[in-house]
């Protein structure tokens, strides 16, 4: 196995997916998180002047879903058959675009009630709801997102949606096999462990 570090701010943002990943495959590795006041300097040293990045043996990798999929063949998450693969990619593209709205409000300038509105107006409904539908549709006749195994699919549904079964479960009920989902990956002992015992952070 490769030497590892996860670089990324003080958040789970774009690098819990990987952490999730690491933490299923019980892969070791640093998870070295930049506090904002030295990002600054920090940015300078990153090509992409962006994080994440994963070092893997002192080679830089950029991009959250490139990192998290590399991350994934290393932890068993990826189908092997490519067609397999590339139906899990679009969901996990799907979902990282859901997330990527989310991030747009929660890291806004807005005050803690606007967020709210923005999440009830516009995220939940323009955005969650229809991947939600999607991914009921796509549950209802098997175990997993990619068929009858769990992929890192399986991770980012419950990594997004369980934020939203946390805060309002009522949201969820139309949506049973993937609330089914959410609660079946956050309680694999490896990740029920991490959700533990990681870094409290909002986001
Ligand atoms: N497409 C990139 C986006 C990376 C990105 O925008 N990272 C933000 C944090 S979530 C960042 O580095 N912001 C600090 C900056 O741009 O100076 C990815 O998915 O990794």
């Amino acid at each position: 196995m490769p030497e590892l570090t996860l670089i990324y701010f003080n958040q789970k943002g774009r690098a819990e997916l990987s952490r999730w990943i690491l933490a299923y495959g019980g892969i070791p590795y640093t998870d070295e998180r930049i506090e904002k006041e030295d990002w600054p300097e920090k940015k300078k040293a990153i090509y992409t002047g962006k994080v994440p990045v994963l070092m893997v043996d002192g080679e830089p990798l950029p991009e959250s879903k490139a990192i998290a999929r590399y991350l994934a063949r290393l932890a068993g998450l990826v189908p092997e058959d490519p067609f397999k693969a590339a139906v899990c990619d679009s969901f996990v593209d799907a979902l990282s675009d859901v997330a990527g709205e989310g991030y747009k409000i929660v890291f806004s300038s807005l005050s803690e009630e606007e967020k709210k509105k923005e999440f009830k107006e516009k995220l939940f409904p323009n955005f969650m709801k229809p991947a939600l539908e999607r991914m009921e549709s796509k549950l209802s006749g098997q175990e997993w997102l990619c068929g009858d195994k769990i992929s890192w699919a399986d991770l980012i549904l419950s990594l997004v949606f369980g934020a939203v079964h946390k805060r309002k479960p009522e949201l969820m009920e139309p949506y049973p096999a993937v609330t089914g989902v959410v609660l079946k990956v956050r309680d694999l002992p490896a990740i029920k462990q991490w959700i533990e015992t990681a870094p409290d952070t909002p986001y």
